[in-house]
């Protein structure tokens, strides 16, 4: 359902080689490249992490000659954009195909129908038992593609985005009963499908409009596949064989469903043959384990909207559960890993039982969902369940948004690893070399200057380069624990006002974060923030060693500015709560240390980079179980620790003339008596601990130089080349196409 693209011109420039004639014959026009990419509008597909990651792993798929297809809506408003005022998140549409159109191509010869609503019925017809659906609403898939260029190689990634209207069949009957208003409405009806991105990644609302939209895609998309499939071999027999679907998390889940759907219905196959061939060719990434976040749907509107897939969904789940039934497993644990229990319609069990291979997206993220949201599967089937950690397209985060410091790891260790990210590792021998460290310093520098420019051109902020650059971006959620950062930042606002000539490092903490509009909790946070950094803009001798900026609107152009001026990596998430993150893997290939708690591909960074090039901090998720089974007493820890009363306190008097009361409240009482679910305060010491450790080890510059040397050496292996090369070879069953250079 999402690819976050952000912006395609550089990159496509870059893959094709093409960047430097470019430049040169537009500065005979007096153009320069940099604004020209300024014009183009972020293709916001996604919300965060998870879509971004399908764009980064369309670069690799381009790039490694592996040939793929991406599928979701053209929508019409990407993510919202964010503006602050008067210290407050306000939402606007984000009507980005006034520039993002111009990468589309309109297949219009490949248009497909989707049928919602209706009702069902059996039929015979030439001497066969047919299912008819009567009464549905049908409309027209029209799809757009998107080419996505590969490094080096002759790949390209077709992004084939779905737009929906009204079907011609169904507005001429209403033409011709002389119904012209219901034919006009059905038109806007039909529309509404592709017209908006859902701004939420927290908390599954159960929208119709959302379901109709997953349903859409997945329909679309499996007929736009079999179609492909029909014009190269006989029959979708050997689907399995020659292609593999792979569903990002269980939004697209409906596809399990749809693919028996058409095998049987529309294809004659047997149940038993079209199932052993949807599971073959499905495989499913699960990407959060926050229970708020996995999809259920009520099933009387899987019912009413999708009558047919309805049917289907209660036959697989009445042959699973009859399976394990033969299999002597526990009533209980059946009804557990029933996709139909007590009126919901659970997607994570539709995904888990229709695929053949279940992967998490870090090493502990894969333990998790074995021994917890999916453990009873686990036990039945623990071949399907896999890891494949993430990754990071690195061309785009280190190659094309950090070009100074690419060209010198090009002088060090030569080109080999803009294709083979591995390469990195010879950068080990420089940790060392006094010229070489001095010298990554100096880039970095020179980051922060051309980013405190660009940051005062484009906001007006004053931004000091020479204090240490503290970033935290991502989405705003209470898991991240954006919170936690602000509880610290507010620490040493306090002791700045205490005693404003007290010796600390300079240092700006940057925020980066959109919340989902109806996240309450999420949107008061941000204005925390904005309200301290305008508390500290008032107070120019406490901004000289403390500053705050929040980046209005962060989206994928804005982070290509921030990674390469970033010095220190806040992944401070409650362990156990990130499946991955992969903001920390673009820090860490830009020379930015991990400050982090033992949560998602943190674990395999320390592991990579060595426990002392990383400070880590925190309960680790066992200890996480643990304390929150045993009780988790927020007040005991306000009581007896006075440096947390003090923050405390300072929230409710407030900054900026606003109290935060309520946030300081959550802290320590929470709601219904349960103080924040995310434990802030639990970590808050250790936090604390591990960041003047980082501070301590800032203020030897050569140290951090061979810090931030080791990180980049180490980031390899979160490449999302490797990521890709993992699905291919452990789910997908894939090998690289042999390249055709062009003679
Ligand atoms: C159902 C709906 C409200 C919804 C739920 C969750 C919509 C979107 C999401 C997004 C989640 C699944 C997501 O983005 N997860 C992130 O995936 C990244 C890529 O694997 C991880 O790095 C990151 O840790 C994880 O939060």
């Amino acid at each position: 359902m999402e690819f976050l693209l952000g912006r395609s011109l550089k990159n496509n420039l870059y893959n094709l080689e093409l960047e430097s004639s470019v430049r040169d014959v537009l500065k005979e026009w007096n153009f320069n490249l940099e604004d020209i990419y300024e014009i183009e509008s972020d293709a916001g597909l996604g919300n965060g992490g998870l879509g971004r990651l399908a764009a980064c792993f369309m670069d690799s798929l381009a790039t490694l000659n592996y040939p793929a297809m991406g599928f979701s809506i053209r929508y019409d408003y990407g993510l919202f954009k964010q503006r602050i005022v008067d210290n407050q998140q306000v939402e606007l549409p984000d009507h980005w195909l006034d520039t993002g159109e111009t990468w589309m191509i309109p297949r219009s010869d490949k248009n497909f129908k989707i049928k919602l609503g209706g009702t069902i019925h059996e039929e015979w017809q030439d001497g066969k038992l047919r299912i008819i659906h009567d009464n549905a609403t049908t409309i027209d898939a029209n799809p757009y593609d998107v080419m996505i260029s590969g490094a080096g190689s002759e790949g390209v990634s077709v992004l084939r985005l779905w737009k929906a209207s009204a079907s011609l069949d169904f507005d001429m009957k209403s033409f011709t009963q002389g119904d012209y208003m219901r034919a006009m409405r059905s038109d806007n009806e039909a529309e509404i499908i592709s017209k908006v991105l859902y701004p939420s990644d927290d908390h599954d609302q159960g929208k119709q409009l959302r379901l109709s939209q997953q349903y859409f895609l997945v329909s679309a998309s499996l007929q736009s596949i079999i179609k492909d499939h029909l014009k190269a071999y006989p029959s979708l027999k050997n689907l399995p064989d020659v292609a593999a679907i792979h569903i990002n998390d269980t939004h697209p889940a409906l596809a399990v469903p749809e693919l028996m759907r058409l095998l049987v219905d529309v294809y004659n196959f047997d149940w038993d043959t079209a199932w052993d061939i949807v599971t073959r060719t499905i495989a499913y990434t699960n990407h959060t384990v926050l229970a708020e976040a996995l999809e259920k749907w009520n099933e009387p509107l899987v019912f009413s909207l999708l009558p047919r897939i309805h049917s289907i969904i209660r036959e697989i789940n009445r042959r699973f559960t009859d399976d394990m039934r033969a299999r002597n497993i526990e009533g209980s644990k059946i009804d557990h890993m029933s996709i139909i229990s007590r009126g919901v319609v659970k997607m994570a069990n539709l995904s888990v039982i229709g695929s053949h291979k279940v992967n998490g997206v870090s090493a502990l993220h894969s333990d998790i969902i074995k021994n917890s949201i999916f453990a009873d599967f686990n036990a039945i089937w623990p071949e399907k369940f896999t890891n494949v950690t993430n990754g990071i397209a690195h061309r785009r985060w280190l190659c094309q948004s950090n070009p100074d410091l690419t060209s010198f790891l090009s002088s060090l260790i030569g080109d080999g690893f803009k294709t083979d990210a591995a390469e990195l590792e010879k950068l080990l021998k420089y940790t060392t070399d006094k010229t070489v460290l001095a010298q990554v310093n100096k880039i970095k520098q020179q980051n922060k200057y051309d980013f405190a420019n660009y940051i005062k051109k484009t906001t007006g902020f004053t931004l000091n380069p020479e204090s240490r650059i503290d970033t935290q971006i991502k989405r705003l959620h209470e898991y991240k624990r954006q919170l936690l950062n602000v509880l610290k930042i507010i620490k040493i606002y306090l002791e700045l006002q205490e005693d404003p000539n007290k010796q600390v490092t300079p240092q700006t903490f940057i925020f980066g974060a959109k919340a989902a509009g109806g996240y309450y909790h999420a949107k008061r946070v941000i204005s925390l923030i904005n309200c301290i950094s305008a508390d500290i803009q008032k107070n120019p001798k406490i901004k000289e060693k403390l500053d705050v900026m929040f980046v209005e609107n962060y989206n994928v152009s804005k982070a290509e500015h921030l990674y390469p001026a970033s010095e220190v990596s806040e992944q401070i998430s409650l362990a156990g709560k990130e499946a991955s993150g992969t903001s920390n893997m673009k820090f860490m290939i830009n020379g930015a240390v991990t400050l982090g708690t033992i949560d998602g591909a943190n674990v395999e960074i320390m592991e990579s980079v060595g426990n002392d090039n990383i400070f880590t901090f925190g309960m680790t998720a066992d200890e996480v179980e643990r304390v929150w089974h045993h009780g988790y007493y927020a007040t005991n820890i306000f009581a007896s620790n006075p440096e947390i009363r003090k923050i405390v306190d300072a929230l409710k008097n407030g900054f900026a003339g606003e109290s935060f009361a309520d946030i300081a409240n959550y802290l320590v009482l929470g709601s219904h008596n349960i103080a924040d679910p995310y434990m802030c305060l639990a970590d808050y010491g250790d936090y604390l601990r591990a960041h003047y450790d980082m501070d301590k080890a800032y203020s030897d510059k050569n140290l951090w130089a061979k810090m931030s040397l080791v990180n980049i050496a180490k980031a390899g292996i979160f490449s999302s080349d490797r990521s890709i090369s993992d699905y291919a070879n452990n789910i997908w069953n894939m090998k690289r196409l042999k390249s055709k250079k062009p003679t």
